[in-house]
């Protein structure tokens, strides 16, 4: 944080800075009730208020409306006999409040937010091998929740995201981000899903979603994501945005004017840009995944032609790879200058420059559209305006043993997506945390800091309508902070 004095130099209203977040009910889905027994009524009051100063609801009664209940220095067996006496009977079909140690409220109070109940916390008697199934409370939007790369429901996730992916090819969004929501909530969980029983309490599972997993735990397959996946739109409309230049709006008019497969594309060229021709060209490449070697490769190459045009700017990996994946779609790099304004219209140089050592295939490049942070972020659109350029590298490939001459199964280079992006210093953080996606993630981000705290974000920066004032960020944690939100490293952004 900045001294006073430097705030208001930075031109920042000390109130935007200073800001620290109101202690509304921020989780409106979890109803707390502490139990007095074994925990004293002096501090049972001192962690009622410490709760609700967090944005917690803690009732007074335990009364239907209770989804945890805390305990201390309590028994499983001694919960549920607690609860037999006290507890308010549950409205028929809901599976009662939650009993709960100590050690979960205190896990919740130290992360500002309410952490996934897991079978330690748990007070309730579980008969000999059986797996304890609770519905498991997480947080509504994806910001709040780590989300791993690997997860317990790939399964489950996998078949919500087709079901996503083919709302999207109809033009359906609200119905595909449903989809998506509900998949991104089962990679969140700390454990598979074994009954539907569980969803119960989890936020974005609607009616569609849970029949699916109902399905799918039950039957093993779910009838309508193999009815979608086998249909003649989806494959032909997954086949033609697989290529490189193809969006979903030109794959579904292809679709309509009766072209099914790349060969009746070959037959139509005239139907393609230079990009989609470029697309179909490399298309075995470019939808084979970019491992990390190939990675590692490119950045050496991108750095070199980075300070080979501008000495001092730095190259930093973003997008999948930034988050722990081992294989990616393409290869994100944002570049940046420490003094601002030095990286404007750098791009052109390294473009050239690749060009020069036949690195390039193709390259589409954009100016940077306009240079006014507090405008840019004021204005927000989903796409930033930095200087870019979209590229297909032809990466040489190292042949293993000396000697070995280029053949088809082992061939001299291989075309690579790669995106490079050029941000001024002063929005680096905005673009990396941007840029870092997942693409789910960075929705629900900028959903999160615009309901919750109506501020907009987006690559280039934070905006305070109220206050008219972006803030001054110097690291993607200072960001969470603003937000109020618990940092999440890359690898937990994997939405
Ligand atoms: N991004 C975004 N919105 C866009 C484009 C990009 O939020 N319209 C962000 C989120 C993405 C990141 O940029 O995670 C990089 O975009 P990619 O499409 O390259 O996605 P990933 O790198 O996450 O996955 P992969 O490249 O492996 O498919
Ligand atoms: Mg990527």
């Amino acid at each position: 944080m900045l001294p006073r004095r430097r705030r208001a130099r930075a031109g920042l209203p000390a109130a935007a800075a200073d800001r620290t977040l109101p202690p509304a009910a921020l989780f409106p889905q979890v109803a707390l009730y502490l139990a007095e027994r074994r925990m004293g009524r002096s501090r049972r009051a001192f962690l009622t208020r410490l709760a609700r100063a967090k944005g917690f609801r803690v009732l007074d009664a335990c009364s239907t409306e209770v989804t945890h209940v805390v305990m201390e220095n309590t028994s499983a067996q001694e919960a549920g006999s607690w609860w037999q006496r006290h507890g308010a009977a549950p409205n028929p079909g809901c599976p009662g409040p939650m009993l709960l140690d100590m050690s979960w409220f205190t896990e919740c109070m130290a992360a500002g937010q309410p952490v996934p109940v897991e079978s330690r916390h748990s007070l309730e008697v579980v008969a000999p091998g059986k797996e304890l199934v609770r519905p498991v409370w997480l947080s509504p939007y994806a910001c709040q929740r780590p989300t791993p790369l690997k997860h317990h429901n790939a399964f489950l996730s996998d078949a919500l995201e087709l079901l996503a992916e083919a709302a999207n090819f109809e033009g359906s969004e609200g119905r595909s981000l449903s989809f998506c929501r509900a998949a991104s909530v089962l990679k969140a969980l700390p454990s598979p899903v074994t009954e539907s029983s569980q969803l119960q309490a989890l936020p974005h599972f609607g009616e569609h979603s849970c029949r699916v997993i109902q399905e799918l735990l039950e039957q093993g397959m779910c009838e309508e994501v193999e009815s979608v996946r086998h249909s003649e739109r989806y494959q032909a409309m997954k086949l033609f945005t697989g290529v490189f230049g193809v969006g979903v709006k030109v794959a579904a008019q292809w679709f309509q004017e009766g072209l099914r497969t790349l060969g009746d594309l070959d037959k139509q060229p005239h139907r393609l840009n230079q990009q989609q021709k470029v697309g179909l060209e490399h298309l075995q490449d470019l939808s084979t995944p970019v491992c990390w070697p190939d990675v590692e490769a490119l950045q050496q190459l991108v750095v070199g032609a980075v300070n080979q045009a501008l000495p001092g700017a730095s190259v930093t990996l973003t997008g999948g790879f930034r988050r722990g994946k081992s294989q990616g779609h393409d290869v994100d790099f944002l570049i940046t200058h420490p003094q601002d304004g030095q990286e404007a219209g750098l791009l052109p140089a390294v473009l050239q420059f690749l060009k020069k050592q036949d690195l390039l295939l193709y390259h589409q490049y954009h100016r940077s559209r306009c240079r006014d942070a507090a405008q840019l972020t004021r204005h927000s659109h989903s796409m930033d305006a930095f200087e870019r350029s979209f590229c297909v590298f032809r990466l040489p490939q190292s042949l293993e043993t000396a000697g070995e001459k280029p053949s088809q199964s082992h061939p001299a280079w291989k075309a690579v997506r790669v995106d490079l992006v050029v941000a001024p210093a002063s929005q680096f953080t905005f673009a990396l945390l941007g840029w870092t996606g997942s693409k789910h993630f960075e929705r629900e981000l900028r959903r999160f800091s615009w309901k919750e705290r109506g501020l907009k974000l987006n690559s280039h920066g934070l905006w305070d309508p109220r206050q008219k004032s972006f803030f001054l960020v110097s690291s993607e944690e200072d960001v969470f902070r603003h937000l109020g939100l618990e940092y999440l490293p890359p690898e937990q952004r994997n939405a």
